[in-house]
């Protein structure tokens, strides 16, 4: 009897074990979400491109809300929509710290999408420690929620654009300051984004 109760807990703390160590949650879009230099989210857009984020209660992977980023993108514009550290908008952390990181037990970043199956393109940046942009494209080609796993060494640094202070060095430095979403033209609709995660190797 005792001994049929100890393996059940035992094998109850190596599942909660496994379950909790899989992934790392960095960023699930609970706050209040604005733009701004008091920002929660670093976002804008320029030449003809427009883009808007809001809370979204209905359509939510994970906890209250998910984020809510309306757009039109056209040719020659662009735009971001950023969460993390060292951006413009002061309160945009995730839940951990970037260098609290131990970077090198994970392979990938990810996200949920409510997709739309449009084929619009889709990417993510992330920004490494020397500041240098770091690009993953997918496409929003399903309907609903779809977890979407961006491994690092499938990312390219930007050739179109990188910000001033980039090292530049072809290097993906880490530890990650911040991540993006951007939606290539031409696109006119709706995306939702929710759960941002670390996935162990
Ligand atoms: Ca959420
Ligand atoms: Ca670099």
């Amino acid at each position: 009897m005792y001994k049929k109760l100890l393996v059940l807990v035992l094998i109850f703390m190596w599942l909660g074990a496994s379950f909790a160590e899989e992934a790392l949650l960095i960023d699930d879009f609970e706050n209040k979400l604005f733009g701004g230099p008091q920002g929660t989210v670093d976002f804008g857009s320029g030449n003809g491109s427009e883009v808007k984020v809001s809370a979204s209660h209905e359509i939510k992977y994970s906890g209250n809300q998910a984020i809510r980023v309306d757009f039109k993108a056209v040719e020659g514009g662009y735009m971001w929509v950023a969460r993390g550290f060292d951006l413009d908008a002061s309160n945009t952390q995730w839940f951990i710290h970037p260098k609290d990181i131990k970077w090198s037990d994970y392979y990938a970043i990810s996200f949920y999408m409510y997709g739309t199956s449009s084929q619009t393109d889709v990417v993510l940046d992330i920004k490494d420690n020397g500041s240098e942009m770091w690009r993953f494209l997918f496409k929003d080609d399903f309907s609903g929620w779809r977890r979407i796993i961006c491994p690092f060494d499938k990312f390219f640094s930007r050739t179109d654009w990188q910000p001033d202070s980039s090292d530049r060095n072809g290097i993906l430095d880490f530890p990650i300051k911040s991540y993006q979403f951007e939606i290539l033209p031409f696109a006119e609709g709706t995306l939702y984004f929710d759960k941002v995660e670390l996935v162990k190797k």
